[in-house]
């Protein structure tokens, strides 16, 4: 019935404590920064822009807004396919509202997302839905938890569920062996250059911070 279904989360997912959100932000800040001032961003500028000459700023292009999460299952509450399902599988009714360490590996900027890539466990990936890289990239036969990121800004227009869509991209084109152009060594780690807009920084170091699994009504 109607009461029920209202019972189902917009989502779940692990919630960056505090701290870590914080930390990130200012990462991720400092990537645009110095993404911004590199020739060779300013010559693949059109990506952005869609035109060569045209100015833009790419620290004022993202918004961000809302507590730094990483989605498992996007429920719509329980209009999603499989929301119930989800909700219902007994390690998610275990592990709710417990903390784990979330591992970011990478940052990533596309003409449309600024977002983070994460790295799972063998435990946190017994908390990711099934068919989250199938539903959207069927024919890659991606790893499981491929899909799994931070959202930290949106272009203008662009809705939330693209930063995932963008990471998959991404993972396809890497795995396809695709190494991209190597840009520089940056003091975060190396930038690589994918094309068609995709930039990515895989950190030196991988940073790790604890995060809450619960889901968010909204
Ligand atoms: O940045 P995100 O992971 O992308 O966090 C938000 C959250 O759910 C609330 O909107 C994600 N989201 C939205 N729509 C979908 C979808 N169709 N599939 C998977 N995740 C989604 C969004």
């Amino acid at each position: 019935g109607p009461l029920e279904e209202t019972s189902l989360p917009l989502f779940f997912g692990w919630f960056l404590c505090p701290d870590f959100q914080d930390k990130l932000r200012s990462m991720a800040r400092d990537f645009l920064k110095t993404l911004k001032g590199l020739e060779t961003f300013k010559n693949h500028l059109s990506d952005f822009t869609g035109e060569a000459e045209k100015e833009m700023d790419l620290e004022q292009y993202f918004q961000g807004k809302g507590v730094l999460h990483c989605t498992t299952k996007f429920c719509d509450y329980g209009k999603a396919e499989g929301a119930k399902e989800y909700a219902e599988q007994q390690c998610v009714r275990d592990r709710y509202g417990s903390i784990s360490e979330v591992e970011v590996s990478a940052l990533f900027v596309t003409p449309r997302t600024l977002g983070a890539k994460v790295s799972l466990t063998e435990e946190q990936l017994q908390l990711w839905p099934a068919g989250a890289e199938k539903e959207a990239a069927p024919d890659a036969d991606l790893p499981l938890g491929s899909r799994a990121h931070v959202t930290l800004g949106c272009a203008e227009g662009v809705e939330l569920v693209q930063t995932g869509l963008d990471l998959l991209e991404i993972v396809q084109l890497q795995k396809q062996g695709e190494e991209g152009e190597r840009v520089e060594d940056l003091e975060l780690g190396l930038l690589t250059y994918l094309g068609k807009g995709l930039w990515v920084l895989s950190l030196r170091e991988p940073c790790r911070a604890p995060a809450c699994f619960a889901s968010y009504y909204g």
